[in-house]
């Protein structure tokens, strides 16, 4: 059976995929065939309250129409230049880009892990041209539960025992310190220490979000000691806590800031590495680059998907709705809830591990309409679009309810 119109049962998808695919994942059991604003269908009609919304890769919602129609009026025009030549998208994605963040500089790569392995390329790059480290000595820290994304040398600086066994050796040059504690981000700094790689919120950690004033530390640290704060924003950024970038919620601004996911409104892979300061001034011609890299149908979507984010109060949509969802699922008084947190519409609610793992009420979710990931076993993320409303919530809040009661128990 071929061709993707043709209705097959479920299983016909599932047992393919289990066939020919590698099983890098296990899937809820859902085949879904169609997405439209905050839900989606699976390929039997049910409707889901989409609360992932693709890791936060898809903050306007599925499907956006403009979105939508920027990429094929583009797709008609120019698809793919390479950057051997220049295109008419990407100077003014990048004029775009660095109005809206007030940044200097960006280079656009494709995946969120391209824009991070960038970005430690370009402050090694840095230490030894301008901040004077002996080459080949430069040192990047780290925090402990990281999640920068999948390639040996993201990996090789994960404290997660699944995303690294088997996969050695690793790059060099990297320190792992607890993460929300500033004085140990102090202890750690040698003179050869050229950044500060950090999450504003964990997110595959649970959604741990620091102590109040940990960023405003760490700035302040960084520029003492002459050492780039590069923030991780690929999945806090662009509205996902209800401000445009994460760092805003503490009023400092990173040296290097890292976007992807949403920047396309989840269409197309774009990400970029921005810069405060001169960092990306020391990439010349032929020392770095991407074959899809800044292409111009990924430029003229995300120039669209910001343009949606900003024109349809999204941001502070997501302010608004996050504090509401916040304080409902605070009020659950479920006894098997350990901690609901968050901030803007990116929450988690952390069960106690005595009921089995979350993984159960993902499960139950589903079969109430609700598609959810947990994390790290005992945790559930809460991450939908950014344009969800009020009655949209209070109408996932009765199958929450539902969902969680009978393991959680009253309290
Ligand atoms: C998977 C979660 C995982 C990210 C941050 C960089 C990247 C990500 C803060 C890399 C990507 C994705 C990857 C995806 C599941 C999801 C994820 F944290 F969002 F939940 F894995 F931890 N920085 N996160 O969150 O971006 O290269 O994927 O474009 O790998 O299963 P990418």
């Amino acid at each position: 059976m071929t061709g993707t119109d043709t209705p097959a049962a479920p299983s016909f998808f599932v047992d393919l995929e289990d066939r020919l695919g590698a099983h890098n994942y296990k899937p809820l059991d859902v085949v879904l065939s169609r997405g439209e604003g905050i839900w989606v269908w699976d390929t039997e009609g049910r409707r889901y309250l989409d609360c992932l919304s693709a890791y936060s890769a898809v903050n306007q919602g599925h499907c956006h129409p403009r979105i939508r129609d920027a990429l094929i009026r583009q797709a008609h025009r120019l698809a793919l230049t390479s950057r051997a030549f220049h295109n008419d998208q990407l100077a003014l994605f990048y004029e775009e880009v660095c109005a809206l963040t007030r940044s200097h500089k960006i280079l656009p790569m494709n995946s969120g892990a391209e824009a991070v392995e960038s970005a430690i390329k370009a402050v090694r790059k840095w230490g030894y041209e301008v901040k004077g480290v002996p080459e080949d000595r430069a040192e990047i820290i780290v925090c402990a539960n990281n999640f920068h994304g999948r390639t040996i040398t993201i990996v090789g600086f994960s404290t997660d025992p699944a995303a690294r066994i088997g996969f050695g050796p690793f790059t060099p040059g990297f320190t792992i310190i607890p993460f929300g504690d500033a004085a140990a981000l102090e202890a750690a700094i040698t003179p050869d220490t050229v950044a500060f790689l950090v999450e504003p919120i964990q997110g595959e950690a649970g959604v741990i979000v620091p102590p109040d004033g940990y960023l405003r530390q760490v700035r302040d640290i960084c520029t003492r000691h002459r050492v780039m704060l590069i923030l991780d924003e690929i999945q806090t950024g662009l509205g996902r806590t209800g401000k445009l970038l994460a760092e805003e919620h503490e009023g400092i601004e990173a040296d290097l800031t890292l976007i992807g996911k949403a920047l396309s409104g989840g269409f197309y892979p774009i990400s970029a590495v921005l810069s405060n300061t001169e960092v990306l001034g020391v990439l010349k011609p032929g020392e770095h680059g991407s074959t899809f890299g800044g292409n111009p149908l990924a430029c003229a979507v995300a120039r669209e998907a910001l343009r949606v984010l900003i024109d349809e109060g999204m941001i502070d949509n997501a302010e608004r709705m996050g504090d509401y969802f916040l304080a409902r699922l605070r009020a659950l008084s479920l006894a098997g809830i350990r901690e609901v947190r968050g901030r803007g519409l990116m929450i988690a609610v952390e069960f106690h591990p005595e009921i089995g793992g979350a993984r159960q009420f993902c499960e139950a979710l589903k079969n109430n309409g609700i598609l959810c990931k947990e994390t790290h076993t005992h945790t559930i993320r809460f991450a939908p679009p950014l344009i969800i409303r009020r009655d949209d919530i209070d109408w996932a809040m009765e199958r929450i309810e539902r969902a969680f009661s009978p393991a959680c128990r009253s309290a």
